[in-house]
This record gives structure tokens, C-alpha cells and sequence, in this order.
């Protein structure tokens, strides 16, 4: 695994929340948090210049002490200082600072006071008005981290959808090639696009005597059988995510969609509707009195219950099923309904591409234009453009607009907001181009009224 510099910021911010905790000195502290600032803005890379022999370049607040840090770290991973400190305070003390309200200066003085070390005593001595007692804690800040503590503490593992699909994908092939197998699909919150899953729900089809449910659990993915049955199993994956499987009769595929697609509360609001039309509706399908009306396809459920299809991602029981009741389901935005990208990257700042290839490929997904939005100066990290380069690049929009059919590439820039809200380029500048989007990437850490002030500021930029 390569060392790259955020690497070695984040040793750096650590060894300085430990120090804090510690106690220690605050210019020692101090030393660390701005070494971690200069290693982060730093515009080449450590391991890199390191591993070609050339020695580490002054910069602010990095002494000969610190350049041997950096050196250490960009080498090993780690350095002697960090692993002593780690072993002098409590291992789990770092994730009181997860949680949010809690810095080193509170973290010290809850472990200096109440010995506490892990969150789950955190919320015990929260909930038992211990916090209290303690100098500089009163009961409102006690509640506020009994609150956050709780949340942390129930904080379940969710996968993002785009990490997600790389697991469904290559189960959902695997499974498809099964002798047997007809139809496999990834139902649950997945269909339903949501931003995290919780787990995968897979509806598969099969011919009897199919081995799906052998293969599915020898799939070498896997790493624990939780649960596996006739017609159902759940695994867990290498990767921690869990996978349900269901094989339903082809007769019920529908219902078995719907129903495992969900959500939950749509699932309710549609059995409830289904009663008061005399119906009933489950997993095998829609039935009057014993008699089966639907369920073989999605679209033949709704039609049974008197509605268009409603698509999976409206499945939330906000309002879909009235809408569709009425025929107003709204129209959703499809990949091919996008005309252009209004955020791209190449390689004069941070992205691979150059502007030329990006502008084909972007014409190859069937988009009509694209603005090209590099950093700014400021974030040196990312190879952010000064007005020269700026102009440059301007220059070679025009002449390959000149050349391009059916693409049109907009001048743009991802300027930096900087600590006032002023911007990191200037308004003449910035007044050529066709768009500017504005962007914070520091400072994270101020007040609130003082970033809002920030962001209006540069909104306010003419
Ligand atoms: P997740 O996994 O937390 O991201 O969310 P889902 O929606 O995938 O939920 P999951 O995996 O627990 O269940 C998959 C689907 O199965 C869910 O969307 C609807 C259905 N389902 C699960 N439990 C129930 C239930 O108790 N009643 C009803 N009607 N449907 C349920
Ligand atoms: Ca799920
Ligand atoms: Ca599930």
C-alpha cells in the first residue's frame, strides 16, 4: 500500500489529539496540528520524492525533528512517537472522538476524572448524571453527549449503493449462470436506489432440483452461512455485507418482487388499499377469497389493485400510491434525459483524462456539452490552476470547440472559497468564464455563524 501525504497528515492529527489527551504541551500540540496542514497542502507527494532520493523541501512549521517524521512515516507507515503514545493511553480512547462534542481537552478530562476509556462507559456515566460533576461539564452539555454517545453506539454498518453493486453485480452473474436459474434480481433497498444499503435481497427463480442454493452458498465470497433453508438463505459476505436469497415459483415472481423490494411501509400501504377493496396481497400474489388474480408480474400486482407500475424507486410510501391512484406519478430523470455534466475534471488539476478525451467520451454517453471545472491555485494538492493556466486552458477550449461536432465544452473552474469568502481567483478572471462553481475545501473546523458568513460571501461575489 502506498504512503500517500493525507496518510501522513493523519498521523500527524493523531499523535496531536493523543498528545492533547495526554496533556501535554500546547506549542508541541500545535507543532503536530500545523504540520498536519502542511503535509495536507503539500503539492507532491513524500513517498514519491523520498523513494527518488531527494530530500524532504523546508516547509512552514516542518523542522529537522518533523522532517524525520515525515520520512518515517512516508517509509513505515507509522512512526516510534505514535506507537508509544498508543500504547501509553487506553487503546480505545480514540473513539471518544468520534463521537461529536467530544475533543481531546474533553476526552482528557472525562478519562482524568472519571476513568473513562470507551464509549460504552461514556453513556453509562452519562446516563448515571456523572458527567455532570465534572469541572466544565454541566447537565445540558450531559445530555447532548448522552444523546450523541447513543447514536454513535446504534450507528449500524450500511453500505454505500455504488460499493453495493460491486458485490451484486458479480453475485447476481454468478448466480445467473446456475444450470437452472431463470431469473435473478436484486430486490430491497438496492431496486429502490437508496443512497446505503443495509443488506441485499436477491428473488431469484428456478427450475426444481436447481443447485442455486449450493452454489449460492459455496460462492467464494462468502464467508459465513448465517442461515439456509429449501427456498431461503442468508450469507455473509467477505466484504461484511449480508445477502438474503429467496427462491420463489416463477407463478409468484411479482409478488415475490414487490414484496421483497419494499419498502416496508409500502408494502403495508398497499395490503391495506388491496383490503379495502376486498383483496388480499402477499408474496404469492393478489388473491380473492382463494382465488388467485395477480402476482406473476409486478406490473400484473398493481394492475389487480386498480394502478399503473409504480417504479422502485417511488416505493417509499410518500405519497406514490395516491399519485399513481390518480395517474399523477411523477416522470423520472433517466440517464438518457441528461444533456450535459457541469463538473468535470482532467488532468491539469486532478482528474486522468484530458479535456479533449473527456469531451468524447462525454459525446459517446450522448451528452451535448461539458464544463470543464478544475481546482484553483489554493488547493496545490489537487494541482489547481493560477489565472495563466487558467487563460491556457481557455485557449485550448476554444480551438477544440472549433474542431468538435455535437459538443460544446463550457470554460469553467472549481474555484476555492478561501477562509473570508473571498476567492482564490480574481473577478477578472473569473468574469471569462461561461461558469464558475465555488468550493470549500479548508477550514472545516469554524464556527457556524463564521462559515455561513464565508459561504454568503462568496455567494455574494458578482
Ligand atoms: P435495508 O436492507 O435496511 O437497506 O432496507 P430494505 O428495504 O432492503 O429492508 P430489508 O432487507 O430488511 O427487507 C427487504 C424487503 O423485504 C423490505 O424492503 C420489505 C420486505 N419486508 C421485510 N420485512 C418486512 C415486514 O415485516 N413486512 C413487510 N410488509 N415487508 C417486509
Ligand atoms: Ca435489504
Ligand atoms: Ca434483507
Amino acid at each position: 500500500m502506498p504512503i500517500h501525504n493525507a496518510d501522513i497528515a493523519a498521523a500527524f492529527g493523531e499523535i496531536a489529539d493523543l498528545l492533547e489527551i495526554q496533556g501535554a504541551n500546547p506549542f508541541r500540540i500545535r507543532a503536530y496540528r500545523n504540520a498536519a496542514r502542511s503535509v495536507g497542502e503539500f503539492g507532491r507527494d513524500f513517498s514519491t520524492l523520498i523513494a527518488a532520493g531527494e530530500d524532504i523541501p523546508h516547509l512552514p512549521g516542518i523542522g529537522a525533528d518533523l522532517a524525520a517524521k515525515i520520512r518515517e512515516i512516508a517509509t513505515t507507515g507509522k512512526c516510534a512517537l505514535q506507537t508509544r503514545l498508543e500504547h501509553e493511553l487506553p487503546p480505545a480512547i480514540t473513539e471518544l472522538l468520534k463521537i461529536p462534542g467530544l475533543g481531546p481537552k474533553r476526552v482528557s478530562a472525562l478519562w482524568h476524572e472519571l476513568d473513562i476509556q470507551t464509549p460504552e462507559q461514556l453513556y453509562r456515566a452519562a446516563r448515571d448524571g456523572r458527567i455532570r460533576q465534572v469541572p466544565g461539564f454541566g447537565e445540558k452539555t450531559e445530555v447532548k453527549i448522552q444523546q450523541a454517545v447513543e447514536a454513535h453506539l446504534n450507528t449500524e454498518h450500511r453500505f454505500k449503493l455504488a460499493t453495493a453493486s460491486q458485490y451484486a453485480d458479480a453475485l447476481a452473474s454468478y448466480l445467473s449462470a446456475t444450470p437452472g436459474v431463470h431469473q435473478v434480481t436484486v430486490a430491497g433497498s438496492y431496486r429502490r436506489m437508496r443512497e446505503t444499503v443495509g443488506d441485499l435481497d436477491l428473488v431469484v427463480t428456478a427450475d426444481a432440483g436447481s443447485p442455486v442454493m449450493a452454489h449460492f452458498k459455496a460462492y467464494d465470497e462468502v464467508r459465513e452461512v448465517l442461515a439456509a433453508g429449501a427456498t431461503r438463505a442468508s450469507v455473509l459476505l467477505r466484504s461484511g455485507l449480508q445477502v438474503d436469497l429467496r427462491v420463489v415459483a416463477e407463478e409468484s415472481y411479482g409478488a415475490a418482487l414487490c414484496y421483497f423490494t419494499g419498502s416496508k411501509a409500502h408494502n403495508i400501504a398497499l395490503r391495506r388499499m388491496a383490503q379495502e377493496r376486498g383483496l388480499k396481497v402477499n408474496e404469492y400474489g393478489v388473491f380473492k377469497g382463494d382465488h388467485r388474480i395477480a402476482g406473476e408480474t409486478e406490473a400484473s400486482l398493481y394492475q389487480a389493485l386498480g394502478l399503473p407500475p409504480i417504479p422502485p424507486e417511488l416505493r417509499e410510501n410518500r405519497g406514490e400510491i395516491e399519485a399513481a391512484r390518480v395517474g399523477r406519478l411523477p416522470q423520472l430523470v433517466e440517464l438518457k434525459d441528461l444533456r450535459g455534466d457541469l463538473h468535470v475534471h482532467t488532468r491539469a488539476s486532478d482528474g486522468h483524462g484530458t479535456i479533449r478525451e473527456m469531451a468524447l467520451a462525454a459525446r459517446a454517453h450522448g451528452l451535448e456539452y461539458i464544463a470543464v471545472t478544475e481546482h484553483s491555485r489554493r488547493l496545490a494538492l489537487a494541482r489547481g490552476l493560477d489565472p495563466r493556466q487558467l487563460m491556457e486552458q481557455c485557449d485550448e477550449i476554444d480551438r477544440l470547440n472549433a474542431e468538435l461536432k455535437d459538443m460544446t465544452v463550457l470554460k469553467a473552474i472549481e474555484v476555492d472559497i478561501l477562509d473570508d469568502g473571498t476567492l482564490d481567483l480574481p473577478d477578472t478572471v473569473l468574469s471569462k468564464l461561461d461558469l464558475v462553481v465555488a468550493a470549500v475545501h479548508s477550514r472545516f473546523d469554524l464556527p457556524r455563524t463564521k462559515q455561513t458568513e464565508r459561504i454568503l460571501r462568496a455567494m455574494d461575489n458578482k
